[in-house]
């Protein structure tokens, strides 16, 4: 079977992490290989671009800087991981991905679209997610149950308005997308959240 581009995105605490150990186990029992990977990060630059963006720091970060040290990471992340592993025949399931940078920096933090198009167009090319899933969830539960897990990180400081926007974009740009997108009810317990995703992974493996 050849590779896949597969990336899970939500809001905060919406459970991706969670889910992309139980999506391997099903690929994998399914004879895929499969490469987990993330963003911010995934290669050894990356990494050190997400303690930049996710620490804390007097005066902040411009939302230019910001903008452009995600599509740092990214093109450091699809030359030496994502293209690579798809031209290798494996599924590469990423936890984030582009959507994050619409619906973060566009929707919650209202840098115009097409700006991040442009970036969008030059790092990747014609390369975009085979299949989206967008974990949803109201924002009050998700930031609950990020709270519960860990220190606060610079984008968890941010007030319930901007975690709306982000949600509003994200809904938005699935409803735009409904051949890339699914949508997942990620409010449910974790054993439905995971029924849920691996009905649609069987659904879309079967669609082709
Ligand atoms: N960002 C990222 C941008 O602004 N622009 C971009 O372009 C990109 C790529 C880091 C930040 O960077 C921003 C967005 C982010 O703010 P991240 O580390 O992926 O990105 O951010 P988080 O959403 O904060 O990731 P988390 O690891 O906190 O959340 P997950 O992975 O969605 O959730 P998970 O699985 O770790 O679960 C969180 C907790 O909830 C529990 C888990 O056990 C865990 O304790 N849980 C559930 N509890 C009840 N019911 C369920 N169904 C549950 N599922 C999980």
């Amino acid at each position: 079977m050849s590779g896949r581009f597969v990336t899970v995105d939500g809001g905060e605490g919406a459970g991706k992490t969670t889910q992309m150990g139980f999506m391997r186990e099903y690929l994998e029992r399914r004879g895929c290989r499969v490469v987990v990977t993330r963003e911010p990060g995934g290669t050894s630059l990356g990494e050190e671009i997400r303690g930049l963006l996710l620490g804390h720091r007097d005066g902040g970060m411009t939302l230019a800087a910001e903008t452009l040290l995600m599509f740092s990471a990214r093109a450091e992340h699809l030359e030496r991981v994502i293209r690579p592993a798809l031209a290798a025949g494996c599924w590469v399931l990423c936890d984030r991905f582009t959507d994050a940078t619409y619906a973060y920096q566009g929707g919650g933090r209202g840098l115009p679209l097409e700006r991040i198009a442009v970036l969008e167009e030059w790092v990747q090319g014609t390369l975009r997610p085979d299949l989206t899933l967008l974990l949803d969830l109201p924002v009050a539960t998700g930031l609950a149950r990020a709270g519960r897990r860990s220190m606060a990180d610079r984008f968890e400081r941010e007030d319930v308005d901007f975690f709306e926007r982000v949600r509003a974009m994200y809904l938005k740009r699935a409803a735009h997308e409904p051949d890339r997108y699914r949508v997942v009810d990620a409010s449910q317990s974790i054993k439905a959240v995971r029924a849920e995703v691996e009905t649609v992974l069987a659904e879309w493996l079967e669609s082709g």
